[in-house]
């Protein structure tokens, strides 16, 4: 079944959805939703998302779905999976616990200072001092977990590896340095290869 995916083409979390979608060869329209100029807040799309959040994707039947990990892990459920979901029941749950981390403990700090200076154009040193201590201590533990394997949940790519990178691969736009995290850097390359990022 088609549908239509509502999103910004500058936010990770619209680009993670995008990627799962590619990635599983789905067909489907994108509609852009500039955030930063309020697109997502008009009555019109209200209509569509009463949170006012992009992704959202409206499937043709009228099934409507926001949240960027609902939606990837539906696509994927739906479609085959990709071997983007693990066999392993451990290796899911594992995946699991990366999706959830991602979005309240990357996410909020990451995403956050990135949107404030890259395009809010607001300068590092107006923004809260808490959002890099927590974003540096997120890019630690990645670092600390990539050190030990490849992948973020079982034995190659899944869903956790997509939606850490969305965000991780601009952080530099956040004012984070990537420098001191060479195993997150050489990650990001891995996960680079492996999906339709241009
Ligand atoms: N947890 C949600 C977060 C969605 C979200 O924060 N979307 C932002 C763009 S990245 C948004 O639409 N903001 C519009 C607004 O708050 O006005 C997800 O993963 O989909």
């Amino acid at each position: 079944m088609s549908f239509r995916l509502y999103g910004d083409s500058r936010s990770g979390n619209c680009l993670k959805v995008r990627w799962t979608a590619d990635r599983l060869d789905l067909d489907y329209d994108w509609i852009e939703v500039t955030v930063k100029d309020g697109q997502a807040r008009t009555p019109e799309f209200l209509a569509v998302n009463p949170a006012g959040q992009v992704p959202v994707v409206v499937f043709d039947d009228g099934f409507v779905l926001p949240q960027s990990a609902a939606i990837m892990l539906h696509l994927c459920e739906t479609h085959g999976g990709g071997g983007l979901i693990p066999a392993d029941a451990r290796d899911r749950a594992r995946m699991y616990q990366w999706l959830m981390w991602e979005q309240y403990s990357h996410e909020p700090y990451i995403a956050v200072a990135r949107y404030e200076m890259s395009f809010l154009g607001r300068p590092r040193e107006t923004l809260e001092p808490r959002l890099f201590e927590r974003g540096h201590a997120a890019l630690a533990l990645m670092e600390q977990t990539l050190q030990q394997a490849p992948w973020f949940a079982g034995p190659g790519l899944s869903l956790a590896d997509i939606a850490l990178v969305a965000y991780t691969r601009v952080a530099g736009e956040g004012g984070f340095d990537l420098a001191p995290y060479a195993a997150v850097r050489a990650w990001i390359g891995r996960v680079e290869r492996e999906l339709p990022i241009h």
